[in-house]
This record gives C-alpha cells, sequence and structure tokens, in this order.
C-alpha cells in the first residue's frame, strides 16, 4: 500500500477531525438547553410499524457524554497531535427556544469552556453555526419552511460570531443544506421528518438566504477570521454512456449533479439556482421577495466539501422533476462501507476539481471524509485493540487523489476526518462507527483505533 507524508501537502495544509453537537454531546436537557428537531423526532415513536424512525429507536439523549467530558477527549485529541478541532453549536444550548429573547448563559459559557479548553491544548478551534438541530420552537413555527427562521438565524449567527468573536479563526456557516433539506423536508427520513416539495421548496430557499446573508453577517463581526460553509458532494456518473438509453442516462446525471452538486454553492456564488439543469427549481421563485438575489450571496473566504462515494444514476420515467433514479451501491458493488456506499477514491479528485472550476472558489478545505466499517476488537497483552486497517485503506486511498488534485493545482489547504470518536449516526443510531476512537457506550470509555495511532503517526511527519 502506499507510503504518505503530510508535508507532501503543503505546510500551510491544516488538518484536524470533525463532530457534530448532537451526534457527540448528550446532555440533551441539562442547563438549560432547550429542544431542537432532534431530541423531538427521536423522542417521537414512527407512526409506521415496520419501520423504526432510528435504528433501534436510539437517541442522542447521552450519545458520548461529550459535554461532560470534552476535557478528556481533547486530551486524546492532543495525545494523537491533531491541530485542528471542528464542532458545532447546539443552537438550543444557546437560545433554548431559537430567539434572542431566551438567551441561556449556561449554554453561552459551555461552548466558551470548550474552545478555552481546545485553546490551552494548542488545538485550534472550528466552529460549525447550524449542524442540523434547529431549535423545536422554530419547527413548530414552520421550521425551515417559514422565511423568518431565516431572521432568527441571522440574529443567532450575529450573536455567536460576536461573542466568541476573536477565539476562533474559522468558521463554518452551515454543514450540508442540501442533505438536511432533502432528508428532513423531502423525504422525511431525518428530523422534522417532513416530506414533499411544498415543504422541500420554501426549505431550500430560506436556507440558501440564511447562508449568504449569515456568512456577511459572519464576515462583518469576525473580519480577521476565514468565514466559510460546507456543502456534501457525492461525484456522479451515468451507469452508461452508450445508445439511445445512454443519452438519456446522461441526462439524468446532469440533473442529480445540479441537485446534490451544485444547488447551494451556485446562488452563493452569485449563479443563482442551477435552474438551467434542472428547470422545476424554477418554482423556488415563488419565495422570493425582492433582494434575495443579493441576499443568497456570500463571498466566502474558503468552501468545505464533504464527499464519501459515487452515485451511478440511471433515466427513470418514475421519478418526476429529476427523471431518474439511484442505483444501489450494494446492488453493483462487492464491497461498500456499512453505510453501504461505494469506496470510490478518485470521486473526490473529480469533485475537487468541478469546485475549483467555479469563479471565486478561493480556497476549499475537505471537511469531511471518512468511513464506517465494523471494527476488530482484540485483547493483546491485556490491553484492548482496535483493528481497522480497512478506515486506514479508505483514508489513504482519498488522501492520495486530494493530493493529485492538489498537484495539478487545485486550491485544496485542509482536511478534516469525519470522524474523531464513534457517535450517534443519525437515522442509522450508533450503529455504524466512523471514528478514529473507538467508544464503549456502555461505560463511555474511549479507544483509540489502530486508525488514530496511524494519523498521529502521519501527523508528527511520519510516512505512513
Ligand atoms: C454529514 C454529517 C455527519 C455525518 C457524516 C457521516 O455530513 O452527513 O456532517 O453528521 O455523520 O456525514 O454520514
Amino acid at each position: 500500500m502506499l507510503i504518505m507524508n503530510k508535508y507532501e501537502f503543503g505546510n500551510d495544509f491544516i488538518w484536524g477531525v470533525a463532530t457534530a453537537a448532537y451526534q457527540i454531546e448528550g446532555a440533551w436537557n441539562e442547563d438549560g438547553k432547550g429542544e431542537s428537531i432532534w431530541d423531538r423526532f427521536t423522542h417521537t415513536k414512527s407512526k409506521n410499524p415496520f419501520k423504526e424512525r432510528i435504528y433501534q429507536n436510539q437517541n442522542g439523549d447521552v450519545a458520548c457524554d461529550h459535554y461532560h467530558r470534552y476535557k478528556e477527549d481533547l486530551d486524546l485529541m492532543k495525545e494523537l497531535s491533531i491541530p485542528n478541532y471542528r464542532f458545532s453549536l447546539s443552537w438550543t444550548r444557546i437560545f433554548p427556544d431559537g430567539k434572542l429573547t431566551s438567551k441561556n448563559q449556561k449554554g453561552i459559557d459551555f461552548y466558551h469552556r470548550l474552545i478555552d479548553a481546545c485553546i490551552e491544548r494548542n488545538i485550534t478551534p472550528n466552529v460549525t453555526i447550524y449542524h442540523w438541530d434547529l431549535p423545536q420552537a422554530l419547527e413548530d413555527n414552520g421550521g425551515w419552511t417559514n422565511r423568518d427562521t431565516y431572521l432568527r438565524f441571522l440574529d443567532y449567527v450575529d450573536f455567536v460570531t460576536k461573542e466568541y468573536n476573536d477565539k476562533v479563526p474559522r468558521w463554518f456557516i452551515l454543514n450540508e443544506p442540501f442533505a438536511f433539506t432533502v432528508l428532513g423536508y423531502f423525504l422525511g427520513i431525518h428530523a422534522p421528518g417532513r416530506k414533499g416539495f411544498a415543504n422541500f421548496y420554501p426549505a431550500i430557499h430560506h436556507v440558501t438566504l440564511a447562508q449568504g446573508d449569515g456568512g456577511k453577517i459572519a464576515k462583518k463581526n469576525c473580519p480577521n477570521a476565514e468565514i466559510g460553509t460546507t456543502f456534501s458532494c457525492s461525484y456522479i456518473e451515468p451507469v452508461s454512456k452508450d445508445g439511445f438509453w445512454g443519452i438519456l442516462n446522461q441526462g439524468a446525471a446532469i440533473r442529480f449533479d445540479a441537485l446534490l452538486n451544485s444547488l447551494f454553492i451556485e446562488p452563493m456564488l452569485g449563479m443563482g439556482y442551477p435552474v438551467d439543469r434542472l428547470p422545476s427549481l424554477k418554482t423556488l421563485e415563488k419565495y422570493y421577495k425582492e433582494g434575495d438575489e443579493e441576499r443568497m450571496k456570500f463571498n466566502a473566504d474558503f468552501i468545505g466539501i464533504q464527499n464519501y462515494t459515487r452515485e451511478l444514476v440511471q433515466w427513470s420515467p418514475f421519478m418526476p422533476v429529476i427523471w431518474g433514479t439511484i442505483i444501489e451501491a450494494k446492488k453493483r458493488c462487492e464491497k461498500t462501507t456499512e453505510m453501504g456506499w461505494e469506496i470510490y477514491p478518485e470521486g473526490i479528485y473529480h469533485l475537487l476539481k468541478k469546485y475549483a472550476s467555479y469563479p471565486n472558489v478561493k480556497k476549499i478545505y475537505i471537511t469531511e471524509n471518512g468511513a464506517a466499517f465494523p471494527d476488530q476488537l482484540v485483547e493483546e497483552d491485556g490491553k484492548i485493540r482496535i483493528h481497522d486497517i480497512e478506515r486506514i485503506n479508505f483514508l489513504k486511498s482519498y488522501l492520495e487523489q486530494v493530493l493529485r488534485a492538489k498537484k495539478e493545482g487545485v486550491p485544496v489547504y485542509g482536511y478534516f476526518i469525519w470522524t474523531f470518536i464513534d457517535n450517534f449516526e443519525w437515522a442509522e443510531g450508533y450503529r455504524p462507527r466512523f471514528g478514529i476512537v473507538y467508544v464503549d457506550y456502555q461505560t463511555q470509555k474511549r479507544y483509540v483505533k489502530d486508525s488514530g495511532y496511524w494519523y498521529r503517526d502521519f501527523l508528527e511527519g511520519k510516512d505512513v
């Protein structure tokens, strides 16, 4: 297997790990925290007796108990020589009902302690403002389908970027707007569990406004920090390109690419929604108010891209709007990750090239990349060891492609592994383990996996 060294990426390349509040913190109702849509969603039984909302009805009430164990987690991060920690703020710790009037000092103090604890250990705090845990009180009022939520979000952005201002050198406005709008407001499989275009379209537009204006506010409050946002992306290819069906499949691939990979970045860059490739998006204009084109724009210092896999698509007459369907990796690949995702390292290379080709993308960070595989627990010399060679191979093969893009001039300057510790994987519960550190949920003990030691050696400059 390939040997790599971090210096090949340059001295100014930043390395880190990423997490999200709801997935690790626990303490769901402690110290004045309000209820979020994820608390409500996981606490509500599915109406369908044959399908649970969340794997085994699990929830993030306790999760990894990071709220109480953040110091020991940061100690471990330091032991592994990880210089950057990307985490998210829980909106309802700070404003329990989402509005400025509900300000909760204990929640505000928690993030001061967390940020200070990073700084004390020489770990740079990288803060995501919104990683999916909308205040339930705002959802009761329509959530992202209501334009008012975007205004409340701006208040929240204004507050946190002033409050933690000079301690945070890098801010991420949103985490994966496409993922949380499609899963939460179209397919109904994530919180808040809403379905259909009538929810999806307004949510898309209000989130786009939140991204644009949120970015501007953060930049105004923190002119010396880097302000950006993150996008989920999957490399899309047609299942076949030849003949009549191939032409139709290529058309479907273009539409899927517009939806999955371009929907939120293009309006930010001032290009509007990708209506030329996906004409139905014209419906979004229904939700426009005068001046929205400007509100959608944001001159970001960087973009974060989050990539795990590739999708193959095929034309289909049964899927209105998109006229295509994804061929599940499990049906076409011998091996997938625990999420059923194809392992396709070249995808990240193609995506980096795609995003770098947009005008005005100055800098790209890979803000998430990683994989869930079954870990192998063994006892060796009285110690528990966690072997996860598949994860090491995954990370190396993706990093090799990142380097390939960098060598070809793509301005990629950072990489964050998803994720530091095993955690609550949304609808999949605790089953898939993405961490480079294993969590025993019974005891809350952490065990560094082989991949964690591999990352440490890599970060310490060794050839690995
Ligand atoms: C996401 C989220 C993470 C997930 C990760 C693995 O980007 O989807 O940021 O919360 O856990 O992507 O699915």
